[in-house]
């Protein structure tokens, strides 16, 4: 089974287009998935909307009343789902849901453990974004390169194995679950390309306190990641 983790705030009126999709594709693609909506307490009523269209499809709604913030609203749905497999994905309708098939198949044929949508490998790309938010995402990018071999490290779509979440301890700060998880697990990693899509409704959270959490985030997986690897020369360096 398929686990499709949705994390939300103010979303009511996206969460009523994307569940239905979601199944959709599923349903076309011959998988049996649920969907985990991860809400913040929106006062928009994305989570009474979640629960309306629980009556009609395998929709769990998990509402966080003394959290917020975007990556540890997916580490709840990590810990909610009950698939072998979990994808991760944006309730505004930026991310592709057709491509859900396609980020889980190399999972399920064993070939890696983590797929990311990039917008930045071939088949890739933004619908029409301004100058200001390309220099942010590609720099954000930018800087992860020496954490992660990816082509959009910021990128928010993703297919996990749960067996390799279940044995990674995940502690990320703000947004960048992705990165973190990608990061942490070590896992084998694939891209598959997507074409991001503008929101249409609600409004975007991302802020200037996301930016400079992004920069907290990415310090503390630097550090991981070449502190790991002094402690590993360490060791073998021992007699
Ligand atoms: N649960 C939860 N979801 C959030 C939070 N912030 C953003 N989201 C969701 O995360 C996804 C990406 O957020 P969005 O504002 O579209 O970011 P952008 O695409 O970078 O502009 C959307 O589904 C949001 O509803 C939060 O604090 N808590
Ligand atoms: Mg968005």
């Amino acid at each position: 089974m398929i686990s499709v983790i949705i994390p939300t705030y103010r979303e009511a009126e996206n969460v009523r287009i994307i569940v239905p999709r979601v199944f959709h594709v599923l349903e076309q693609a011959g998988m049996e998935g649920e969907v985990i909506v991860v809400d913040d307490d929106s006062p928009d009523g994305t989570a009474e909307t979640a629960r309306e269209l629980a009556r009609d499809y395998p929709v769990r709604v998990h509402v966080r009343r003394d959290e917020r913030g975007l990556a540890t609203a997916v580490m709840k749905g990590f810990e909610l789902a009950g698939g072998g497999i979990v994808v991760v994905m944006d309730a505004d309708l930026s991310h592709p849901g057709e491509k859900i098939p396609e980020m889980v198949r190399p999972i399920l044929e064993d070939r890696c453990d983590i797929t990311v949508g990039s917008r930045y490998v071939s088949g890739g790309g933004c619908d029409h974004w301004p100058l200001s938010r390309k220099l942010i995402s590609r720099s954000s990018g930018l800087m992860a390169r020496g954490v992660a071999k990816l082509s959009d490290p910021t990128s928010g779509f993703m297919a996990v194995r749960k067996a390799v979440l279940d044995k990674t301890v995940l502690d990320p700060v703000g947004w960048k679950i992705v990165l973190e998880v990608v990061v942490k697990t070590g896992a084998r990693v694939e891209e598959v390309p997507i074409v991001f899509a503008d929101r249409e409704k609600g409004q975007s959270k991302l802020n200037l306190r996301v930016q400079a959490e992004y920069i907290a985030h990415l310090m503390r997986l630097y550090h991981f990641r070449y502190r790991s690897l002094f402690e590993g020369r360490g060791r073998e360096g021992r007699p």
